[in-house]
């Protein structure tokens, strides 16, 4: 089978098994995990912070930094396509008592900039505080397209002058510092805070790093332990990690090679729409309204096929490449796709 239904199901390297078993142990929640203290170390150089908190997943450091930037009643502002508010549970909501003011995102995977503004709520007593901006980079919902430096500039600015501060959902900022060929750490210097997953495509099997200022980790570390995510052995779990920040980084530029052959081929059958301005990334959303067919019947067909997708609307279907996709199987996987869709020129002609 090929696996294109999420960068997720990427496995651990041989060395990152190998470190699971080797590395040095403590108890993390005592502080004295020797593997879990280098990690973070290492997350927070990367991204340019003065510290980091290992998590269970994206899900929890989105929650922990929510918790941790905000008081019950405030308002936080996100795109209205993130993960943030449309895959986490509404877990901001019920765990932290805030009220996600969602605000249409470009297909650029941007805040709509007037809106945004025009989002911020001003001093009055009928209105809750937004005392937080969230941004996603890449941005997952919006095929993988990558916020630039401009853009992420820009949402600052508009949350300094707002007073809020601004949290990066940075599951894939690899993927957004290879495509825009700056440092991770040049992207999320816009930000107070960023998440970024090591089990996507940077492939250990399980974490997420989430960075900031020494006093804003402390309190993430607080409600990631109210959160139940205060883990004992944990090196077994960062070892990998720290394996996937050494060797799975740059390689992640395959993938983006690999899903522009992907997007293009789709993007020249019939009936089928890909927006090739923005595939920049790793993820790659077909419309396949065109065609006539709804996207859980093409995904059936190509199952059939050995080529997995995932549906993620009537008509639309998400591919993601990712290590465990080689050259070959993209080429196979495209075969594939041609060969259930047909060409542009075998319906011209037919
Ligand atoms: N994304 C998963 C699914 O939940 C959709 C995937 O297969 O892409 N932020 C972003 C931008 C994400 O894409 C994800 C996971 C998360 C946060 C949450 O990470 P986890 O799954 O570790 O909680």
């Amino acid at each position: 089978m090929i696996e294109l239904r999420s960068d997720t199901f990427t496995l651990p390297t041989p060395e990152m098994l190998a470190a699971a078993t080797t590395v040095p142990l403590g108890d993390d929640v005592w502080g004295e995990d020797p593997t879990v203290i280098a990690l973070e170390r290492r997350g927070a150089d990367l991204m340019g912070k003065e510290a980091a908190v290992f998590v269970s997943s994206g899900s929890q450091g989105n929650l922990a930094a929510i918790l941790a930037h905000t008081k019950r009643g405030d308002e936080v502002i996100c795109g209205d396509r993130t993960h943030i508010f449309n895959a986490e549970a509404a877990s901001a909501a019920a765990f932290g008592g805030v009220q996600l003011h969602p605000v249409p995102n470009t297909r650029h995977g941007t805040l709509d900039p007037e809106k945004l503004r025009g989002a911020i709520r001003s001093p009055d007593i009928h209105h809750p505080p937004t005392t937080l901006i969230c941004l996603e980079n890449t941005h997952n919902a919006c095929g993988g397209a990558v916020l630039t430096l401009g853009d992420m500039a820009d949402a600052r600015e508009t949350a300094g002058r707002a007073g809020a501060k601004l949290h990066l959902d940075g599951a894939r900022v690899f993927n957004a510092a290879i495509a825009l060929g700056v440092s991770a750490a040049s992207i999320a210097g816009y930000a107070d805070s960023v998440t970024f997953c090591l089990s996507k495509g940077l492939s250990a099997p399980v974490g997420s790093l989430l960075c900031g200022s020494q006093h804003f980790v402390d309190r993430a570390r607080k409600y990631r332990k109210m959160l139940g995510g205060g883990m004992r052995q944990a090196g077994i779990l960062a070892g990998p990690g720290i394996v996937a920040l050494a060797t799975c980084i740059d390689r992640l530029a395959e993938d983006h090679v690999n899903a522009r052959r992907i997007g293009e081929a789709l993007a020249a059958l019939p009936g089928v729409e890909v927006d090739l301005e923005t595939l920049r990334s790793n993820i790659i959303i077909a419309d396949f309204q065109g065609t006539g067919r709804t996207a859980v019947d093409i995904v059936r067909a190509l199952e059939d096929r050995d080529v997995l997708t995932a549906a993620v609307g009537e008509y639309r279907i998400r591919l993601v490449t990712h290590r465990g996709v080689t050259a070959l199987e993209t080429s196979q996987a495209i075969a594939a796709l041609q060969a259930e869709l047909g060409r542009i020129g075998a319906v011209a002609s037919a």
